[in-house]
């Protein structure tokens, strides 16, 4: 094992081995990530430039910072979520010599801290999926914005975040929104979610789902991969809903649509995936049958109300890993998973390679993009950026090919209809 010395903090540097195969699996099944390897690993772009990330500690993210690292960066990461880092990954990552900062079931201090640690780096580009790190540097390190060239976005809430941040003038430097990207928010949020997140609630309960009421919060990109995914399985999906049209898109899916106060009553098991505070509060545990199952896969612990269903609880106890049983003054028993954080993270591995490979291919391509734009003396303007289509057909190319697909091309002559207005019926 090439153990280099270098500043990180991991949980446990023996279980290095058993994450290095995990990621050589990753690694077999993220090809377009891997053809960016390939690609640059020789004229080293990134050579010179240091990126601090802030993303989920997997073995698909380890196969996107060893790619960062073969093009020439010097890394230093952290894990985004208190509870979604893969320890023997992280083990492995810090054995490769690269600053790692992250452990499962770390704490609020502790996550901060870590972010603190990737930041001595003094990067000039940030990686982020929730803006925790952007937000950090922003309020607390700002001396180093200076040094920053810009940064990219992962996932839904952060570009929230950072759309917000930019529309009050307070965000200091260019951010790339990954997450708005056509292959990645189409596949990663859509088709990664929906089956991780069924992943972490059945290696938390390995519970039967066909016959089940499963109560589907949001019927955004993620909550209609849990929805269609559900219904695979033989489950009758509710979806509750605040929009208007992403409920009527339920309805015409299939799926019955109602309050979460009705829902409450009849569901087996609550999925939030809506990126709004407070979905399932107290009144609604009190209503709940017993045995209820309650998770999130929203990318924040705030869905459910916790603190609520603790000041109802009669005891608490781990009834078996990430799933903790509340039994209520009423007699009914609750299943919490993972702590209401993101379950298909916390109590499972994340999305499939297969769709992080687009994801991550995107965050490579829009860091690389930053770097030439640097190195041609340009800087974006501080706002968001979304992803250039170019890149996501470009992506989408890479991807079909690999999977052995190949399609049409539009003729000369259809291109020209196309673009004739005047052809009419
Ligand atoms: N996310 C889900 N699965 C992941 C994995 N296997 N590795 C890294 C990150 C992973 C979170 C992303 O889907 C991110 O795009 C999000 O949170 O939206």
């Amino acid at each position: 094992m090439d153990e280099k010395k270098g500043y990180y903090k991991v949980k446990d540097l023996s279980l290095a081995k058993e994450g290095k195969l995990k990621i050589e699996w990753a690694e077999s099944r993220m090809p377009v990530l891997m053809a960016l390897r390939e690609k640059y690993k020789k004229s080293k772009p990134f050579k010179g430039f240091t990126i601090a990330g802030c993303l989920h500690v997997t073995k698909e993210t380890a196969v996107l910072v060893k790619t960062f690292a073969e093009a020439g960066a010097q890394v230093s990461w952290s894990g985004c979520n208190p509870l979604s880092t893969q320890d023997d990954i992280a083990a492995a990552l810090a054995a490769d010599g690269i600053s790692i900062f992250a452990w499962h079931g770390m704490n609020v201090k502790e996550f901060y801290w870590c972010i603190d640690q990737t930041l001595k780096f003094k990067p000039h580009l940030t990686l982020d999926d929730g803006a925790d790190l952007i937000f950090t540097l922003h309020n607390k390190h700002s001396q180093l914005i200076p040094n920053v060239i810009g940064g990219t976005e992962e996932t839904t809430t952060g570009v929230h975040r950072l759309r917000a941040m930019a529309k009050n003038g307070a965000l200091k430097y260019p951010v790339i929104a990954v997450n708005d990207a056509e292959t990645k928010w189409d596949f990663d949020n859509v088709y990664g979610t929906g089956q991780s997140t069924i992943d972490g609630i059945l290696r938390a309960t390995s519970v039967l789902f066909a016959g089940k009421n499963v109560v589907v919060a949001g019927y955004g990109h993620c909550g209609r991969g849990v929805a269609m995914r559900a219904k695979g399985l033989g489950a009758n999906v509710i979806v509750t809903e605040v929009k208007p049209t992403a409920a009527l898109k339920a309805t015409l899916e299939g799926f019955r649509v109602m309050k979460m106060d009705d829902a409450a009553k009849i569901g087996d098991i609550f999925i939030t995936a809506t990126g709004v505070k407070d979905v399932i509060v107290e009144r609604h545990f009190l209503k709940m049958k017993d045995g209820a199952i309650v998770c999130n896969t929203g990318h924040y612990d705030c869905e459910i109300n916790i603190p609520q269903l603790k000041k109802h609880a009669r005891t608490v106890r781990e009834i078996r890993k990430d799933n903790e049983e509340y039994t209520l003054k009423n007699g009914n028993r609750i299943y919490l998973l993972a702590k209401g954080r993101l379950v298909n993270l916390a109590a499972a591995e994340g999305h499939p390679s297969e769709v992080m490979d687009m994801s991550f291919a995107n965050q490579f391509m829009a860091q690389l993009r930053l770097v030439e734009l640097f190195k041609q003396g340009k800087r974006l303007d501080n706002q968001v950026y979304d992803i250039p289509p170019e890149q996501d057909e470009y992506i989408a190319s890479l991807k079909l090919a690999t999977m052995g697909y190949s399609i049409d091309k539009l003729t000369k002559e259809q291109i020209a209809y196309i673009n004739d207005y005047s052809a009419g019926t």
